[in-house]
């Protein structure tokens, strides 16, 4: 479906000029970290002077390298983000082109799928792991993850031969938190009926946010949000859905497609490529390292426990964005999604909100029958 939102052509055009400009940073001596994770604070690495792009695999063809070394039956994003780096560094075809512009993997310690791959991505990229709380709302949770981000910037200036001073932390807070502004923009123009711009669209932009500099980011962003004020809608009128759960990688946008193919209408996408990545923002105005570690402690994903906070975001979501059903998406082999889903499916039941589950991989065996039974689920909640 060709979008009538011309701005967009930005975001599918700036491949090849973001993967210049890592070039020619690094023939200058810029340090470019990898990350797979909203865990790990790029406030600290564009801090310390280096630049970042996102490592997370969305592509089904990085799979078949990565079984060779990693069970089958685990999360395919763990699977797609480790068979990128293999290829990469071993057969040379390039499946994922970040890799070789990559000095080091800044890796996070979330579900053990990933702290058990990045073991063994150890081999092949040299690899750092920031640490987390398992229980973030315990009163040691702070004290221990602010002295991690603080260990991570210690390493962060080793990398790049730089100190990350408050300034300049204050700097990138600011410039972070001015991103998250415009993203709520962005979001708050789809609460609009019908909303002027497709889930699958945003989809698209928001697998952007870790991969663009943050300038070419809001660059992005703000000409899509001038021209959304501004578009007449094209009529949408099939119901409203939420998208919560895993997060999309680029490569992976099947189950939005598939909704939007069988007519429904997505609106918001609670997941780490929708709300999760900008919604709360961080204190600018108290001391930078302890309001990185609160911010951060804040995010509602299902690899910590309890997650009360990620139930009670979806319900006020839901209810902010007038949605007549969840879709709630977990990869295949996501145990901590899935479990987490009775919750999020209960308390959803009190406010009378349908949820349809869809467990999925990378590949596209099973589109024919997510096909049906998102029809099946528009049908009833239309
Ligand atoms: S903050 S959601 S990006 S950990 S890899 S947990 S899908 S089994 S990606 Fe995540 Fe950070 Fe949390 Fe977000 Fe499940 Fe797969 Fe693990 Fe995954």
């Amino acid at each position: 479906m060709a979008s009538s939102l011309q701005s967009l052509d930005f975001f599918k055009n700036s491949y090849e000029f973001r993967i210049a400009q890592l070039k020619e940073e690094r023939e200058k001596g810029i340090k470019v970290v990898g990350t797979f994770c909203l865990y790990v604070p790029d406030e600290i690495i564009f801090a310390a002077g280096a630049d970042r792009i996102v490592l997370c695999g969305g592509r089904a063809d990085t799979i078949p390298l990565a079984e060779q070394s990693l069970p089958r039956n685990i999360c395919p994003l763990i699977k797609s983000s480790f068979g990128a780096v293999v290829d990469a560094c071993c057969e040379g075809n390039l499946a994922c082109a970040h890799v070789p512009l990559v000095d080091v993997a800044v890796a996070e310690a979330t579900c053990d799928g990933k702290k058990k791959m990045y073991e063994i991505l150890s081999d092949y990229l040299p690899t750092y792991v920031l640490d987390l709380p398992q229980k973030p709302g315990s009163p040691e949770a702070l004290e221990y993850f602010l002295s991690e981000l603080r260990k991570f910037g210690k390493f962060m200036e080793g990398l790049t031969g730089n100190v990350v001073s408050n300034d300049a932390l204050k700097r990138e807070i600011r410039s972070a938190n001015e991103t998250k502004r415009l993203l709520h923009r962005l979001f708050g123009l789809r609460r609009h009926d019908p909303p002027p711009i497709r889930g699958s669209e945003v989809l698209q932009v928001m697998q952007k946010q870790f991969f663009l500099s943050p300038e070419q980011f809001r660059q992005g962003v703000s000409q899509l949000c001038n021209e959304m004020e501004h578009v007449t809608p094209d009529a949408r009128t099939g119901p409203r859905i939420m998208i919560s759960g895993c997060p999309m990688a680029a490569g992976n946008t099947k189950v939005p497609d598939i909704i939007e193919e069988k007519g429904g209408v997505i609106v918001v996408e609670e997941s780490c490529t929708g709300t999760r990545s900008f919604w709360d923002l961080v204190d600018e105005d108290t001391d930078p390292w302890t309001a990185l570690a609160k911010r951060y402690l804040e995010i509602p994903c299902a690899c910590m426990t309890p997650n009360d906070q990620r139930v009670a975001r979806i319900v006020d979501l839901a209810k902010q964005y007038e949605v007549h059903g969840v879709v709630y998406y977990t990869l295949q082999f996501c145990h901590a999604y899935n479990i987490e889903r009775l919750r999020v499916q209960r308390a959803l039941k009190k406010e009378k909100i349908p949820l349809l589950a869809i467990e999925s991989d990378y590949g596209d065996s099973d589109r024919e029958q997510i096909g049906i039974r998102i029809d099946a689920f528009l049908e009833m909640i239309a």
